[in-house]
């Protein structure tokens, strides 16, 4: 009995290393950087939940610059990474770097925003919610509130990122049936605060009549309702306002009556991130597009809402 107790130990402690053993994963993340609280609570969730995995996660932080990125994949190249996890700051100009990621065998996870390139093959899959679903979804509130008409203004994101270029195409998509809608400005606020209320003051000089603001993101937004209540304007109800990412801050502005809507998009993208990267690592084969099913929510739901948000 007692030999047979030994015997079930050492296979038990042999099976427990082995386990060990596989699981002891080096992911390298190449993060944008940290413009928005969106993506303060995406990298909170890739973090934490690489530590739940006993995953050692190298993180760079690219200061909203491509080439820093491009710089961090090298460096997790070199160092011979099982895996990679990339938030593309811009659309563009990623063929070499993903050639060198994919000639070295090192599978590569977009997460949040897409890229395009002329090989598919360059990258193993994409995490993150449908950008032009999301600028549909706005426009076609906007179209339902302004009842056909009204003059529009528009805060996009970062220039050049798929976040701001697909939710601007979505926008236009569905606004471009009701010619009494007009976009009468559109500038960039870099998805931050503080240049979302720097434009807003700009175009609110430029041009007062303005009945509705589109924002890219909520933080920008959230400048911009500044900027209003500083003209002496009402947001949510003298210029009503949409926008995107269902952030908390998002949800005060909302119960507040200073943000109309926002179309939800989800950060916590940890989890699916390491599911698919990690069955691409053990050479399973793993869906091209992982979609995240976002929702709009609007003012008069908010109330309830705001406890249960987590980021
Ligand atoms: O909406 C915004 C951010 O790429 C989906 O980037 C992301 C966007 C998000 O900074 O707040």
């Amino acid at each position: 009995m007692k030999k047979l107790s030994l015997w079930l130990c050492a296979i038990a402690l042999s099976f427990s290393s082995f386990v060990a053993f596989a699981k002891d994963l080096t992911i390298g993340f190449s993060q944008i950087g940290a413009e928005s609280s969106w993506r303060t609570a995406e990298t909170k969730s890739i973090k934490d939940e690489a530590e739940k995995r006993g995953i050692k996660l190298q993180f760079s932080d690219a200061q909203q610059k491509q080439e820093n990125q491009i710089k961090a994949i090298r460096s997790f190249i070199a160092q011979g990474v099982d895996g990679i996890i990339l938030a593309p700051v811009v659309q563009t100009g990623w063929e070499r770097v993903l050639k060198e990621a994919k000639k070295a065998g090192i599978p590569v996870v977009l997460v949040d925003r897409t890229i395009t390139v002329s090989d598919d093959s360059l990258y193993t899959s994409f995490v993150g919610s449908d950008l032009l679903f999301e600028g549909r979804m706005a426009g076609a509130w906007v179209v339902q509130d302004l009842e056909g008409y009204g003059n529009v203004v528009e805060l996009q994101g970062t220039p050049g990122a798929a976040a701001a270029l697909d939710r601007q195409k979505g926008f236009k998509d569905m606004i471009q049936y009701f010619p009494g809608i007009k976009i009468t400005q559109s500038q960039t606020g870099d998805f931050t605060r503080a240049k979302g209320k720097e434009v807003m003051e700009a175009f609110l000089k430029s041009d007062k009549n303005i009945d509705l603001l589109f924002s890219h993101n909520d933080d920008m937004a959230i400048g911009a309702i500044q900027a209003i209540k500083e003209a002496g304007l009402k947001p949510g109800k003298d210029i009503k306002i949409i926008s995107v990412d269902g952030v908390k801050d998002g949800f005060t502005a909302m119960v507040n009556g200073e943000l109309n809507a926002t179309v939800e998009c989800n950060p916590l993208l940890g989890p699916l991130a390491f599911d698919t990267l990690e069955q691409a690592i053990d050479g399973k084969k793993v869906a091209k597009v992982n979609t995240v099913r976002d929702r709009i929510i609007t003012q008069d739901e908010a109330a309830s809402l705001i406890d249960a948000r987590q980021y």
